[in-house]
């Protein structure tokens, strides 16, 4: 899988060189190459905003760099022909990443991530990239950065890690929060008693019926303590009438 980011910091994705995702890219599981927008710009200023149209606060990204930026990119994609790379556009107005987008996006050949600062890109070139990309605007959640950077090293890390042979043992993948639509079961190591706290007795039965059951039920209160709308969104067959009135 390969991705490409471009952004005017390229040094603010830095960390994917680190731990398992800078593995993988040690590995050939991933490539990952970081571009700086402004070196797609033409004039001596390298120039990459400019004020609004129609008047408001802050810049607006101009779009002949970004045209030259993704023209060379989709020009290079390793997608057979006829078949468009992932155009990813971090944004407070995009839909919103989770479990279910990053498995979604996994399945790519190419995703392309376009890291906006200020108020954001030019729109056109949103449209004109649907030429040669399937263009997504992408939001972490209802809160606002100061650009898509971040956001690009937390999608990155989520989708990254679902590419087989990323995460060493995929078992992992199994038993974590979101995979079955709830928040995973609270886990416990030695010390079996710690400050005068016992971890809960049955995961010292060896019953594994009993303690699959156990972790189960932990997993429905957690969910349905902090994510009530996790629960409401659970498919009914999912969840037994006895599970729901625990
Ligand atoms: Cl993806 N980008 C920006 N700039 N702000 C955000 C976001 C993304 N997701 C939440 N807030």
């Amino acid at each position: 899988m390969r991705f490409d980011v471009v952004s005017i910091f390229p040094e603010y994705l830095a960390p994917l060189d680190l731990s398992l995702i800078g593995k993988a890219r040690k590995d050939g599981l991933l490539e990952l190459a970081v571009h700086d927008l402004r070196s797609y710009t033409q004039d001596r200023h390298r120039t990459v905003d400019d004020t609004p149209y129609g008047g408001g606060a802050g810049m607006v990204m101009k779009p002949e760099p970004w045209a030259q930026a993704l023209t060379d990119i989709a020009e290079k994609s390793p997608k057979s022909d006829g078949a468009r790379p992932t155009l990813i556009v971090p944004s407070p107005a995009g839909e919103v990443f989770n479990q279910k987008l990053a498995y979604e996006l996994a399945e790519e050949e190419h995703l392309v991530f376009a890291c906006g600062r200020y108020e954001g890109i030019d729109e056109r070139v949103l449209e004109w990239a649907a030429d040669s990309y399937t263009v997504r605007p992408v939001s972490l959640g209802d809160y606002v950065l100061n650009g898509g950077e971040v956001a690009v090293l937390a999608m990155v890390e989520a989708i990254g890690r679902l590419v087989p042979g990323v995460v060493g043992n995929p078992e992992s993948l199994v038993e974590e929060s979101h995979s079955d639509g709830l928040l995973e079961y609270p886990v416990y190591t030695k010390p079996s008693t710690w400050r005068e706290r016992d971890i809960p007795e049955v995961l010292l039965s060896g019953n594994h019926a009993k303690i699959a059951k156990f972790r189960r039920e932990l997993q429905l209160r957690r969910t349905a303590a902090r994510r009530p709308d996790l629960i409401e969104a659970l498919d009914a067959a999912a969840l037994s009438k006895t599970e729901r009135n625990v």
